[in-house]
């Protein structure tokens, strides 16, 4: 496995220095951010932002994410011209030593959380999600951290209006006609699209959701058998869904999961849950049963630790801030190690 680290590029509070000085870490998992989904990133853009992980010694070789334009998930005409403008930054993003590529085929929204604040005992903070009070949000004025965030209320709207009609088996055609499209690039550069799955793994504001566990991998592959089309196993989203059985999965896709994100949860009442440190007695979530079903299955791929708590005084981005993500990445680097050698003996 290579350890890797989100970076949210140069806006972000926290210097590619110090993430070099985390064990073990290879390289960021990053993105640029200022180009309006659709359009191609160009490769100055590019290629800046890999000068800088160079200059930090740290390599570039997961993006996540390269947005996938609303049109291609709703199916309207303008998807071929978008979906050509995909292909051609996987070609960009090949001609700088990336990888695998991060994405996710959510309607409108990314991930979801009620509260990005939500204390804990020990005094630290996490994320976490209330089923009831999702419920009573307004979808029309919701931000998370690292949503595509360039919609007026009216294209939410609007957005939200034309999903009406899209159903579950229509989207996950859109799914396959847009993987179809873009596989061509993917083989010319060796690039493997890892889908993340939905976050929480349900329907959400009466939005479809189609990658929420096994069946959804099933037809995924079923259709689309390319090898560069494979998954991004994120314990917290899938594991949210209780109905997951995360070991069996890892076990199951190893060879398909090109880029994992390791994270740990604890399950509150119904559907609701908190976000907690990477260990596995922290939360609900055999962390060490899913990587050990990882590593026996034989993966081989990316991992980077996922959402840490607030710690130490730090106001870090919700989840994204340095030290707890860093005491999760030391943490996952003794387990793949202690696995790793328990194997060859
Ligand atoms: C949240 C992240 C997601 C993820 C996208 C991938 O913390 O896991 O925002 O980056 O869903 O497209």
């Amino acid at each position: 496995m290579k350890m890797t680290f989100r970076w949210y590029g140069e806006g972000d509070s926290i210097p590619l220095s110090y993430i070099r000085q985390i064990p073990n870490m290879s390289g960021v998992v990053t993105a640029v951010y200022d180009v309006p989904v659709g359009q191609v990133w160009d490769e100055s853009k590019i290629a800046r932002l890999k000068s800088l992980c160079d200059g930090a010694g740290l390599q570039m070789e997961v993006i996540e994410s390269v947005p996938v334009h609303e049109d291609i998930k709703l199916g309207k005409p303008t998807r071929d011209k978008l979906i050509e403008n995909y292909a051609q930054t996987i070609r960009n993003l090949g001609k700088y030593g990336v990888k695998c590529i991060c994405y996710n085929f959510m309607p409108v929204f990314d991930w979801l959380r009620t509260d990005l604040r939500h204390e804990n005992a020990d005094g630290s903070t996490s994320l976490c999600y209330c089923h009831e009070e999702l419920l009573r949000l307004d979808p029309k004025n919701l931000h998370l951290p690292g949503w595509d965030e360039s919609y007026t209320p009216a294209q939410l709207n609007g957005l939200l209006e034309e999903y009406k009609g899209v159903s579950h088996e229509q989207l996950f055609d859109n799914l396959v006609y847009f993987l179809n499209g873009i596989m061509p690039a993917c083989d010319e550069t060796g690039i493997d699209m890892a889908i993340h799955p939905d976050d929480p793994p349900w329907d959400m504001f009466g939005l479809p959701r189609i990658i929420v566990d096994e069946n959804s991998y099933e037809k995924m592959f079923a259709a689309v058998p390319d090898k560069h089309n494979g998954i991004t196993f994120c314990t917290g989203s899938l594991g949210a869904g209780r109905f997951n059985d995360l070991p069996a999965m890892a076990a199951k896709y190893a060879r398909r999961i090109y880029f994992a994100h390791i994270r740990q949860l604890k399950y509150g009442d119904g559907k609701d849950f908190a976000e907690a440190g990477h260990l596995t007695e922290a939360g609900s979530l055999d962390i060490y049963a899913i990587v050990k079903s990882l590593v026996s299955s034989g993966f081989d791929g990316y991992v980077r630790p996922d959402h840490g708590r607030n710690i130490w005084g730090e106001d870090g981005k919700p989840g994204y801030g340095l030290y707890d993500r860093a005491l999760g990445a030391a943490y996952l680097n003794g387990l793949f190690e202690a696995i790793e050698k328990d194997m060859r003996k």
